[in-house]
């Protein structure tokens, strides 16, 4: 009897904002390792998510979405998704199978044609698709047949055209579903190869920056329109308290102008409190430990737009 062999590899999210990349990454790895939230443009950093598994290691490159950029953060951001493309054995293009295919999917899609790397579509929230009302489109045959559902088939047959795909795949990152047979597919795609990281790792980011987002998380559930944007966190201190399970974090929520200081805080600081109280409750699930958690708000006046400020930021 032959051994399979170990596969390992590198495997790019890409799509535009809010289809849902970061929720299907977490979906895959069973840990929280991307902030998910239903505003666009929540990832802002290149997130490398690790699934070890006996036969095979699966390092998910989640990405921000890509957008026009209208300032330089925007530009790092985008950046940050292009330069996630070459170099890695497979793509999948994550597309919203309720809303599109938009200028922006065509786009990336043609875009994705220059990759070295088979480009998988993944037509995610079929949740929604298969919950929508009215009658569903027509959808060719042979999609038809492959998917029960005509409106699944039909919202596929929207996309299938944009390119040159290797392999088609109809999920919910939501539900799970189509996600096994996604993930085989992805499976069999990667080389024979080394793994790259620890059995138990399931992201190569610090500490520090799973908690500056899980802040930056809330802050982006519990505010609209510019301020979720206009935020920034940085964990100024990481503290074990010796003796004891319980672990100090002092972190700063950064804004762009001194009037968004006052919407974070809230009246009598009841918006701060409530974005602590559901961070830290993250946090101590994350560290698996008691967290005393203190939030600070500044005003650092048009940090998105100063490369100075972007580079305290963290965005380097
Ligand atoms: N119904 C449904 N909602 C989903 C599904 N996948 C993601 N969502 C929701 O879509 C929104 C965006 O999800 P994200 O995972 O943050 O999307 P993203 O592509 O990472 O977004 P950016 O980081 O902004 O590029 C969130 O509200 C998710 O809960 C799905 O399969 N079904
Ligand atoms: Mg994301």
């Amino acid at each position: 009897m032959s051994e399979q062999p170990f596969r390992s590899g590198f495997v790019a999210v890409i799509g535009r904002p809010n289809v849902g990349k970061s929720t299907l990454v977490n979906r895959f790895v069973g840990a929280k390792v991307a902030i998910v939230s239903d505003k666009p443009q929540t990832t802002r950093h290149r997130i490398h998510a690790v699934l070890t598994r006996d036969d095979a290691q699966i390092v998910f490159v989640d990405t921000p979405g890509l957008h026009k950029p209208r300032h330089r953060l925007g530009e790092y951001m985008t950046q940050q998704a292009r330069a996630a493309i070459p170099d890695v054995d497979v793509v999948l293009f994550v597309v919203d199978g309720a809303d599109g295919p938009t200028g922006r999917d065509r786009w990336i899609a043609e875009r994705l044609a220059e990759a070295g790397a088979p480009v998988l579509l993944v037509v995610n929230k079929v949740d929604l698709v298969a919950a929508a009302d009215g009658a569903p489109e027509d959808a060719p045959d042979h999609l038809a047949a492959r998917f029960g559902d005509a409106r699944v088939a039909a919202a596929v047959a929207k996309f299938e055209g944009l390119a040159a795909f290797a392999s088609v795949h109809a999920v919910s990152a939501a539900t799970g579903e189509g996600l096994e047979a996604l993930l085989e597919d992805v499976v069999a795609r990667l080389p024979e190869g080394p793994k790259y990281f620890p059995d138990d790792w399931a992201t190569d980011r610090p500490e520090e920056f799973l908690i500056a987002e899980f802040i930056r998380e809330q802050v982006l559930h519990n505010t609209e329109q510019e301020v979720p944007h206009s935020v920034a966190v940085v964990v100024d201190e990481l503290r074990p308290r010796p003796g004891r399970d319980l672990v100090d974090v002092r972190a700063t929520i950064y804004v762009e102008r001194e009037s968004q200081k006052g919407i974070i805080i809230g009246r009598g600081g009841s918006m701060l409190k409530r974005i602590g109280q559901a961070a830290r409750m993250e946090i101590e699930g994350l560290l698996g430990s008691q967290v005393h958690l203190e939030l600070w708000v500044k005003a650092k006046p048009g940090w998105r737009d100063r490369a100075g400020s972007l580079q305290e930021l963290g965005f380097r």
